[in-house]
């Protein structure tokens, strides 16, 4: 079994996601599809920093829940994921494909490789590349930009071999990413979700459990 999870999976820890950002207050006059790309970057690095900021101290003050926990302790599952928290990681889940990057760590802009991890609790401001001098920005996948190679790769890997796939928490409206449940089902995977509401992957379900993802997960999970 692998799991593949979208913020779903981080809204019951209080992690705000997209569409939480657009309703949370604050940010709410800002768009999120924007500030989360390479032009709403450019346009204003501050607001971009700020945002992230924002999103890395409510992360930081997050705790796993009841689903990171019990899929954690499945040590032998391979845990694809949208999200680009770090509760997996905190709840003690080892393989973990971050899909769209992790926001506990800045890396270079100008893709000279340089990267290092952030202090979540105090998020930096907006500074240059010690390697390079081009600007620093969250080690994040922005929406036009490519995902990383080598996790892509190896989430179609591992989604092509399972034998069943647990679907947690997402619309799946953000391809290409999305296009790993029906390349799971393809493959011959039993697709089981898990969400409070029908979405995009609804019609690829062989069992679909309506609910929230610390109540069902650790039920479906249980040794
Ligand atoms: C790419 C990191 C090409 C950043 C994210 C036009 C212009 C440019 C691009 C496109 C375009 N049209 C289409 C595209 C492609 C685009 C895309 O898919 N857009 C969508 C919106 C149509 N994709 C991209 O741009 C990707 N890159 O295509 O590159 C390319 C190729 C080669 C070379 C160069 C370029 C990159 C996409 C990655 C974007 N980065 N995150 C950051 O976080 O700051 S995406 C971000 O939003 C998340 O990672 C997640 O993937 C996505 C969705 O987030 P949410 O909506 O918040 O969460 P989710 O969808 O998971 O919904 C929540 C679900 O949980 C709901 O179903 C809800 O019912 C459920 N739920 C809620 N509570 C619970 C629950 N379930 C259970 N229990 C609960 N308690
Ligand atoms: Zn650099």
């Amino acid at each position: 079994m692998v799991s593949f999870s979208g913020a779903g999976l981080s809204a019951e820890s209080g992690v705000p996601t997209f569409r939480d950002a657009q309703t949370g207050g604050l940010w709410a006059k800002h768009d999120p599809m924007r500030l989360a790309s390479p032009q709403g970057f450019a346009d204003d690095p501050q607001l971009v920093s700020q945002w992230y900021a924002h999103r890395r101290r409510a992360i930081a003050e997050a705790q796993p829940n009841g689903a990171h926990t019990a899929l954690a302790r499945r040590s032998e599952m391979i845990h694809v994921t949208q999200n680009v928290d770090d509760l997996l990681h905190r709840a003690g889940a080892k393989q973990v494909i971050q899909l769209h990057g992790t926001i506990a760590a800045d890396r270079c802009h100008a893709s000279c490789g340089y990267e290092e991890p952030i202090d979540m609790t105090d998020p930096p401001n907006l500074r240059n590349c010690p390697e390079c001098g081009s600007q620093m920005r969250p080690a994040v996948v922005w929406f036009g930009e490519s995902l990383p190679n080598s996790a892509w790769a190896e989430a179609e890997q591992a989604c092509r071999d399972c034998d069943v796939l647990l679907v947690i928490g997402t619309s799946a409206v953000v391809y290409p990413a999305a296009g790993l449940i029906g390349l799971a089902k393809s493959a011959g995977a039993g697709i089981i979700i898990v969400n409070t509401h029908q979405s995009d992957a609804s019609s690829l379900a062989d069992v679909e459990l309506l609910g929230k993802a610390s109540e069902v997960v650790p039920a479906i999970l249980i040794d």
